[in-house]
């Protein structure tokens, strides 16, 4: 008897397990009680009661036999630690800048290079805004002007690289504000609130030939480069026979510096930084980290995870290990797409997206249907999520006005090496469920709002 071959599960995992965590399902009457208590807002629900924590990516993932050694491994000198010197030949080897700042995560880079760089009355372009990188612009006096292709604001447009900059923006803000105003250029791969999307290594290059022409420096935020350099390899025509580690390289070096929250691609549970190939912006730096994070050779890390995150960049750029990674959040979402629940197109690197205004086109935006989603979808299953819509988007820094963003998303963020295909499955069918009972979703209304980032602690109420 002859039967059709099945295709390969390509992304199958390059590992076993060693060490579980358990998890605990809840009912849901009490799913009911804990998001009331949370103010339908998932960052205030408390993790035990939650069953698949898809809240994000960051500092989330399983870390490797390799690193809990590294671990064991630290050099917890005040000052000079041999960790400090093993990452900063890592960031060199993979990422290729010559000078490192270590600092605790990601936002404290942000925070020390947008003190240095951008000036009152400052114009910062770049590829879609994201929440912190966005807050230490404006908060060392600059304004952040969005230069991404107009795809990348419609969910459905299967471009493939949604993260691209448009050129013509970029030359219309450097025409207007004056290459002088403008400190640099903050491109991020992949861009997160578009929905994980890559930018092209074309476009990159095109942006680095612009920003010369002008002398104004490109700043990457490498926070998930290296899932943009698996997206250039399987889609960008030149690139299909080079390793992802390669790849990863040559992006970085069209850049001059680069921020990093070492919580996302670099598989540890806390840290960052920044990397520079400028020696003056990197002495700088090293003066001012040792004001907010700690002393230049340990930035507000331990040894221990200094260590752990120079073996988590070598692990992160293997082929194996990413195409599993983000193969696990094409099964998720193809699941999806498959039965006609609406994502953004294409499937992101590290989650997908739902897309709440076509999920529930009967809650306007006012009263956030993203935020009413994700906290529909606790109800249902213990799965938590995170909104990416105006809640998050906040108010205009000079006129207090809220921002509706044309995406209006809830993110289902996977960890890295965390969960299983039947998790993914469990997420599927929980996410559906929801779907079909949609007509009777309703949206929120705010009751607090915290100055800063107000995603994180705001409260809400359903609306009458
Ligand atoms: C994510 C996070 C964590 C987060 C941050 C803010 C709001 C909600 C969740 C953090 C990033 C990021 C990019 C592209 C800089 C940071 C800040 N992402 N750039 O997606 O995605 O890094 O959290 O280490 O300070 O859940 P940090």
């Amino acid at each position: 008897m002859s039967y059709p071959k099945p295709s390969r599960r390509s992304w199958a995992e390059p590992w076993k397990i060693k060490m579980v965590e358990p998890i605990r399902m809840t009912t849901l009457p009490e799913r009911q009680k804990f998001l009331i208590e949370a103010g339908y807002n998932t960052f205030l629900l408390r993790s035990e009661d939650v069953y698949i924590d898809l809240l994000t990516d960051s500092g989330t993932s399983a870390m490797s036999d390799r690193q809990w050694a590294g671990i064991m491994l630290g050099d917890e000198a005040y000052a000079g630690s041999r960790n400090f010197y093993n990452l900063w030949e890592a960031v060199t080897q993979y990422y290729g800048y010559k000078y490192l700042v270590p600092t605790h995560q990601g936002r404290a880079a942000e925070h020390i290079l947008s003190r240095i760089m951008i000036h009152p009355g400052d114009v910062i372009p770049g590829n879609m805004y994201f929440t912190t990188t966005r807050l230490h612009q404006e908060l060392a006096g600059g304004t952040f002007v969005d230069v991404i292709i107009d795809e990348a604001h419609d969910p459905a447009n299967p471009h493939p690289f949604k993260g691209n900059v448009d050129l013509a923006k970029l030359q219309r803000v450097i025409d207007r504000a004056g290459p002088g105003k403008i400190p640099y250029v903050s491109i991020a791969g992949t861009v997160n609130m578009a929905g994980g999307q890559p930018q092209s290594m074309e476009n990159m290059c095109a942006v680095r030939e612009l920003c010369q022409a002008h002398d104004i420096p490109v700043v990457l935020d490498a926070t998930r480069a290296v899932e943009n350099a698996y997206f250039i390899q399987q889609r960008e025509p030149g690139y299909e026979a080079k390793k992802v580690a390669e790849i990863l390289k040559e992006y970085c070096s069209y850049t001059d510096t680069c921020t990093m929250s070492a919580k996302k691609d670099t598989l540890v549970n806390i840290g960052g930084w920044l990397a520079t190939n400028d020696q003056g912006l990197f002495e700088e730096a090293r003066n001012l980290v040792v004001v907010y994070e700690g002393l230049h050779t340990y930035g507000g890390l331990a040894g221990r995870d200094m260590e752990a995150m120079a073996r988590g960049i070598a692990e992160s750029v293997e082929d194996d290990h990413i195409r599993t990674r983000i193969g696990q959040v094409e099964y998720l979402g193809n699941h999806l797409a498959d039965w006609g629940i609406p994502i953004v197109q294409p499937i992101g690197g590290h989650a997908v997206f739902l897309d709440a205004k076509a999920y529930y086109p009967h809650i306007p935006q006012s009263q956030y249907p993203a935020q009413a989603l994700a906290g529909d979808i606790y109800t249902d299953s213990g799965v938590r999520t995170m909104e990416r819509g105006a809640v998050s988007a906040g108010r205009d820094a000079k006129t207090g006005e809220e921002h509706f963003p044309k995406l209006e998303l809830v993110r289902l963020t996977i960890p890295r090496r965390v969960y299983t295909q039947a998790h993914m499955d469990v997420v599927a069918e929980s996410v559906l469920e929801v779907y079909e009972r949609r007509e009777h979703a309703r949206g929120l209304r705010m009751v607090y709002e915290p100055k800063y980032l107000r995603f994180f602690q705001a409260r809400f109420e359903r609306a009458s």
